[in-house]
């Protein structure tokens, strides 16, 4: 196996603090990034990067070759909110770019495979309270319904084909290094800009709507622990549950005003309001804490105490 890491969806949310952090770990040279457009220049001057479209069998592979890439992390996708007003083109980038990559690792032409999954394969008939990892799932949404197809055949290559892909079902992910990207848990990175710059802000999710959150350094920690544990640890082939913490508006609120007194938050709910009503509350990870040893580190006063720092020194 080539240690070569290829990263698709390097200018994103998760993709560009990943590739900083396999950088750090393996050196720049080992880690291609790679995105359908540029990111930011420390991410394409830091290291290799390669302009490449997901969906684009012919010029991933080229690109595999190149480099003799042997672990693909598939971070391309359209989330929640984008995906409801474009339902066929979210089906046909997260479904696509998932089978380029899982048909490649079938064939041997790569050995590893991650794939991120989401809170979103949940939906309103899943218990919502410290969610199981498994229990019903009857997503609503056209992202939840690519997340939870995804997951089923993670799964299917596994067992059928023995593909090492491993995954993870994100909650709601806050950070400050890249602006949100069209998911319904970004209310909680909005709110931090806003606290900021305009000292209120307008939620688009109501008071009372508890989700799963987590802050990214923790996500990034849970990615690479988990694409590091030896194979026989990990038992589940379409995705891990993995826990952080749970707030709704108004505890993200008063968690800011301990920093902006003034601070005022009010509510003008949209079509998001509808996908977060049928997603959990909270999650439940016994699995990964068994599996590979997670626990997530960031609670939510540390969260805003580390947004309202780094977004103030932007
Ligand atoms: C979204 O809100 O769409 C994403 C997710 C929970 O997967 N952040």
């Amino acid at each position: 196996m080539t240690d070569t890491i290829l990263i698709i969806g390097a200018s994103g949310q998760i993709g560009s603090e990943l590739t900083a952090k396999l950088r750090e770990i393996h050196g720049a040279d080992k880690v291609i990034a790679s995105d359908i457009r540029e990111g930011n220049s420390e991410l394409v001057n830091a290291g290799p990067f390669e302009i490449l479209d997901a969906t684009d069998l012919k010029a991933i592979e080229t690109i595999i070759d190149k480099y003799k890439v042997g672990t693909v992390y598939l971070m391309a996708a359209m989330l929640s909110a984008t995906a409801e007003k474009a339902p066929m083109k979210a089906w046909e980038l997260n479904m696509n770019s998932l089978f380029n990559i899982l048909n490649l690792a079938k064939d041997k032409r790569i050995q590893k495979v991650f794939w991120p999954s989401s809170i979103a394969v949940f939906g309103p008939t899943t218990p919502a309270d410290h969610t199981p990892q498994t229990t019903v799932m009857e997503p609503t949404t056209v992202y939840g319904i690519s997340k939870q197809t995804g997951e089923r055949w993670c799964e299917y290559y596994f067992s059928r084909y023995g593909v090492d892909v491993r995954s993870i079902r994100y909650p709601g992910l806050i950070s400050y290094k890249t602006p949100p990207g069209g998911g319904t848990t970004d209310y909680a990175i909005e709110i931090y800009h806003e606290a900021l710059e305009k000292g209120s802000y307008t939620s688009f999710l109501k008071a009372g709507s508890y989700l799963p959150m987590m802050f990214m350094d923790d996500a990034i920690q849970a990615t690479i622990q988990l694409m590091e544990a030896p194979a026989e640890n990990i038992k589940i082939r379409s995705s891990y549950n993995l826990g952080g913490i749970s707030f709704d508006p108004e505890e993200i609120a008063a968690s800011i005003k301990k920093y902006i007194p003034e601070f005022h938050i009010d509510y003008a709910p949209d079509f998001r309001q509808d996908i977060a009503d049928t997603w959990p509350n909270s999650i439940e990870d016994k699995k990964a804490q068994e599996d590979w040893n997670w626990k997530h580190s960031f609670d939510l006063d540390k969260i805003t105490q580390t947004m309202l720092e780094n977004l103030k020194k932007k």
